[in-house]
């Protein structure tokens, strides 16, 4: 898989050399580039901001930047320039299409570009597997009060455009948003955690929270494992297990379950 992400705090993604993502990009599986935005300026300041039209607080970032980054990222605009870019679609060239081609469109591979963005579309472990399955995610982290809508506009006429958020609160910039994510979907990426298994077990992957754990000592300060845990019963651990997630989940996240599964006495 191939990662672009443009940002002008570049160092930000230092992290990205260590652990789980960096034995994936030193393995090969994962190939992570990061732009600094200013280098696509021109002035002396390496300006990427300017006031808005129509008045306002805050700077938006210019679109040029944007552009020329996008541009060397996504490749040139060859295929889409000249010729009426709504059209490039199969069976819209000229070219022969069959019955099935025409029938099932094929799957878009064109990249994703994620624009970060508290009014973007809320990111969720389903958001995750699906970016894991991807060939090439590219993440542009706005700052300031947001990024001149142009760019999403032209973006779109090359690569699949989404706005993404990663919960009800402002972050100053997308870095931090975008980091999450990468955590979230680069340990689903196939072949980037040693044992698969340990994946299915954990919060969200099953729509519940995850239960506790324990491991040695059987008592510590006190505290004691529950019994069930040490009786070797695997069907009776199973059980308890899912009783646990059940409360748990009906307690803290009642929205996550269906229903009938939710009771009443909540907190
Ligand atoms: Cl993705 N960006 C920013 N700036 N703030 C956020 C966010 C993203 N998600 C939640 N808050």
């Amino acid at each position: 898989m191939r990662i672009d992400i443009i940002s002008i705090f570049p160092e930000f993604f230092r992290a990205l050399d260590i652990s789980l993502l960096g034995k994936a990009r030193q393995s090969g599986l994962v190939d992570v580039r990061v732009h600094d935005l200013r280098d696509a300026t021109t002035d002396r300041h390496r300006t990427v901001d300017d006031t808005p039209y129509g008045g306002g607080a805050g700077m938006v970032m210019k679109p040029e930047p944007w552009g020329i980054t996008l541009d060397h990222i996504l490749g040139d605009r060859s295929d889409v320039s000249g010729a009426d870019a709504a059209s490039a679609e199969p069976g819209a060239s000229g070219r022969e299409v069959d019955a099935s081609e025409a029938d099932a469109p094929e799957a878009d591979d064109r990249p994703i570009v994620v624009f970060p963005s508290p009014a973007g579309a809320v990111f969720t472990q389903s958001t995750a597997r699906r970016y894991a399955l991807e060939r090439h995610l590219v993440f542009g982290c706005g700052r300031y009060e947001g990024i001149d809508q142009r760019v999403f506009e032209d973006t779109a006429r090359r690569a699949r455009v989404e706005l993404v958020s990663i919960g009800d609160y402002v972050l100053n910039g997308g870095e931090v948003a975008v980091m999450a994510m990468i955590e979230a979907f680069g340990r689903l990426i196939p072949g980037v955690v040693g044992n698969p298994e340990s994946l299915v077990e954990e919060s969200h992957e099953d729509g519940l929270l995850e239960y506790p754990s324990y491991t040695k000592p059987a008592s510590w300060r006190g505290l004691d494992v529950p019994e069930v845990l040490l009786s070797g019963h695997h069907a009776r651990v199973a059980a308890w297990r899912r009783e646990q997630q059940l409360e748990r989940t009906r307690r803290v996240r009642p929205d996550l379950l269906p229903p009938e599964l939710r009771g009443t006495d909540g907190e």
